[in-house]
């Protein structure tokens, strides 16, 4: 089935918060925002801006009737500063207008005079002064101290990766509107409708049952909008509060860039211990998370950076931590991996080193301590059903890797002004949220008089294709076409109380709520058929919108058969709840069994250095994925191409840059580079691994929106090991991206 969404995308018909229509009379708004990244107000004149023909009124901390607080983990995020400014583009005032052009124009008339204080742009700096957002957190198994002494090598270095800009097509926005007795309904792109629910009620002192927010879809997410979709919404309805008109509030791209947090960069150190048979016995890392200026989810993403610290391999004796660094820069967020890249490049780096210092591959490392069955992770779980060796001895037979490094040998041999490199990259990626409690969903069904279905859930379409899923599983248990079904828009006054589309579980979770409402609905349909038709339920069965007695086609029609069900007073809606069985994780002793399942594959990325520039081309990135037992092939190789190129830019291109001013450089696409058309690799090959799948998986189809971003680290390693191959005096580099300017640097370096 292919994605319901390609119509109305192919011909610009997909709705958009910028597309809603807007009430007559509809305010426009605009935010305000620090010019400095740390000081305190003096003085602020709105004077001017207030005086602008066209300006209705300028929101500031003193209008908000509630709580002046968006911290969702930790309570230390307001939604305006009142007395002091802790990052560049921290919002300020909301100036509401009769057109977008108004606000912004009054916007350039405002007046702010700012005491500057020190600024803190890096997690080192941040941990120096004692600069933190809570208290860190740290997982171990076995007893590295012991473990070291019995290494035959040990290795130590430092690493750097950079945060990443979401750059979802659609900027942040919500649009808000007055019902009556002052209720107020908010379109918004959000990934977590509740908690832009949640948060709208706390800052205007509202019950929640007041605020409705509806999604149709997002121009992506990516994590971006798990969070930080909340403020736009809420500014909105503070302003609808207050003129009991509906108000728009779109960013544009300026805005969105310099206003919004971005992926975590981490500074990490590590030491890592191998045996002469190159097991790695002991591995230690310290990870300095780069926060931002408020909590936002930095906490949660902290965590998955230790449970994702030491990949697809099993190591016997790893203590790991993890310091959540605060400074001046937006509240960094979830991004696709959530912490979980952050804590695999390390290890990928630990290896790197390693085996450039003993001499062999990082491939011989990687290969001699895959993950094997019943091996124990850092955080107690015991690994089940693990793929690690069959998806790296796949890749190897399936696309002849040792072909392929011969192939790259002899060119390298030939030339000198090109050079190849080759890297391969597992993955193991954790899937559920690692919040135990956030693992729940709810579908709500209703089949209506004329046979017609809708289907409610807690999923938000961002692109990943997941109402197809749910559409698919409708249509599956009911067996009538897709044309008969519906999957509505996400509500929160349909579906309550929801955790945020996140974590790759939002199929997996709203899939097993819409088939649990399903199946009841199917049970009692076949009882009412068996009722109808005089013979035992289990003789039913719902086939191509007909009632089938013992695999026969009977005259009774799927329509009919709602009638019928109907006139009876059978209820034709159901809503189900469903919460992951199995898993638990106890934050006192960092022990548990906090994943459904895990998510394997292995990547083999070739890439061809033009030694002369310090330009790349990536030759091909071939992959051996685990989709369990996919129920949507196109859907989730597009998530596989999607994530993996969207690795890769993290990895090689995306640099963002703040100066020490923390003041954002990379602010447009202009000096902000994502792969495009001319970066992707030239061929992309993707093969789906033969597994079971998993029961805990939606149809036994395994999550896969974000395990596969991890490929593109093996992009960076591919280019390591081509700059050696030209200059074997190069020092490998543990500092992401690797950029065309640090190629060339690489290349020229004479540092042995
Ligand atoms: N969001 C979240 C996530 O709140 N918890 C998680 O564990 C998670 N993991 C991945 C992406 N988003
Ligand atoms: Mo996410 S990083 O919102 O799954």
């Amino acid at each position: 089935m292919k994605n319901l969404d390609s119509y109305t995308h192919v011909r610009g018909e997909s709705l958009y918060v910028d597309d809603v229509n807007i009430r007559q009379g509809t305010f426009h708004a605009v935010v305000f925002d620090s010019p400095k990244a740390h000081g305190k107000i003096k003085h602020i004149d709105y004077s001017k801006a207030e005086a602008l023909e066209g300006v209705e009124r300028i929101l500031t901390y003193k209008d908000i009737p509630g709580e002046n607080e968006i911290g969702g983990i930790i309570a230390d995020e307001p939604l305006f500063a009142e007395y002091d400014v802790h990052f560049w583009g921290m919002p300020i005032a909301l100036i509401v207008a009769e057109s977008e052009f108004i606000a912004r124009k009054a916007r350039g008339l405002i007046d702010i005079d700012i005491e500057e204080l020190p600024v803190i742009t890096t997690a080192k700096e941040a941990k120096a002064k004692g600069s933190f957002i809570n208290a860190p957190r740290s997982f171990s198994l076995g007893n590295t101290e012991k473990a070291f002494a019995d290494c035959d090598y040990i290795f130590e270095g430092e690493t750097f990766s950079n945060g990443q800009e979401h750059l979802y097509i659609e900027a942040q926005g919500a649009y808000a509107e007055p019902l009556e007795n002052g209720n107020i309904k908010i379109t918004s792109s959000t990934q977590g409708p509740t908690a832009v629910q949640a948060t709208t009620a706390r800052v205007l002192g509202l019950a929640m049952h007041k605020i409705e927010i509806d999604v149709t879809r997002l121009g992506g997410g990516f994590g971006g909008k798990e969070d930080q979709a909340t403020p736009w919404a809420v500014m909105a309805a503070l302003a609808t509060y207050h003129l009991n008109q509906s108000v728009k509030l779109v960013l544009n791209r300026h805005d969105d860039l310099r206003m919004t947090g971005k992926r975590h960069p981490y500074e990490s150190s590590y030491k890592i211990g191998l045996s002469k048979d190159l097991k790695i016995l002991a591995y230690e890392a310290e990870f300095l998370q780069n926060s931002g200026a408020a909590a936002d989810l930095s906490p949660a993403i902290a965590e998955r950076t230790l449970f994702h610290a030491t990949n697809s391999y099993f190591v016997p004796n790893v203590t790991t931590k993890v310091l959540s660094c605060k400074t001046n820069l937006p509240p960094n967020t979830a991004f696709r991996g959530f912490g979980g890249p952050q804590g695999m490049f390390v290890i990928e780096s630990a290896i790197a080193k390693a085996a450039s210092e003993i001499g062999v591959s990082s491939k011989a490392i990687q290969e001699a301590n895959l993950l094997d069955e019943n091996d124990t992770f850092s955080y107690g779980q015991i690994a089940k059903l693990v793929e690690a060796k069959n998806s790296w001895n796949s890749a190897k037979s399936l696309f002849n890797s040792e072909g392929l490094e011969r192939e790259i040998e002899t060119f390298n041999q030939n030339n000198s002004n090109f050079k190849k490199g080759i890297a391969f990259m597992p993955i193991c990626f954790g899937i559920s949220f690692t919040n135990t409690p956030m693992n729940h969903a709810r579908a709500l069904v209703h089949i209506y008089l004329d046979g017609s279905v809708g289907v409610s859930t807690a999923a938000v379409e961002m692109g990943q294709g997941v109402n197809t899923k749910m559409m698919q599983i409708a249509a599956q248990v009911f067996s009538i076409p897709i044309e008969k079904i519906k999957i509505e828009t996400t509500n929160t006054t349909r579906v309550a109380n929801t955790s945020p589309s996140a974590a790759s579980s939002t199929a997996d979770l709203n899939g097993k709520a819409t088939l649990m409402a399903c199946n009841s609905l199917l049970e009692r349909l076949k009882k009412v058929a068996s009722e109808d038709l005089n013979v035992s339920e289990n003789e039913i069965s719902l086939q191509d919108e007909f009632v089938y007695i013992n695999a026969k086609k009977s005259e009774l029609s799927w329509t009919e058969l709602i009638s019928k069900t109907m006139l009876k007073r059978v209820a034709l809606t159901e809503n189900a709840h469903y919460a992951t069985p199995e898993i638990h994780f106890d934050k006192t002793k960092e022990k548990g069994h906090p994943f459904a399942y895990h998510v394997y594959g292995t990547a083999i990325t070739t890439v061809t250095v033009d030694c002369t520039r310090g330009t790349y081309e990536f030759d091909s990135v071939k992959i051996v994925h685990d989709y369990g037992k996919s129920m949507s092939e196109g859907i989730d190789l597009g998530q596989v191409e999607g994530a993996l190129i969207q690795g890769i830019g993290w990895m090689t291109l995306e640099e963002i840059a703040y100066n020490d001013d923390g003041k954002l450089l990379s602010n447009a696409l202009s000096t902000y580079k994502v792969p495009d058309l001319f970066s992707v690799p030239k061929v992309v090959e993707t093969i789906p691994l033969e597994t079971k799948g998993h029961d805990l998986a939606i149809l036994k189809s395994k999550a896969v929106g974000e395990p596969p971003l991890m490929y593109g680290i093996g992009a960076y390693f591919a280019l390591q090991n081509a700059i050696k191959a030209f200059n074997p005096n190069y020092n490998m580099k543990f500092h992401a991206p690797m950029t065309a300017e640090k190629v060339l640097m690489g290349l020229y370096e004479d540092s042995k």
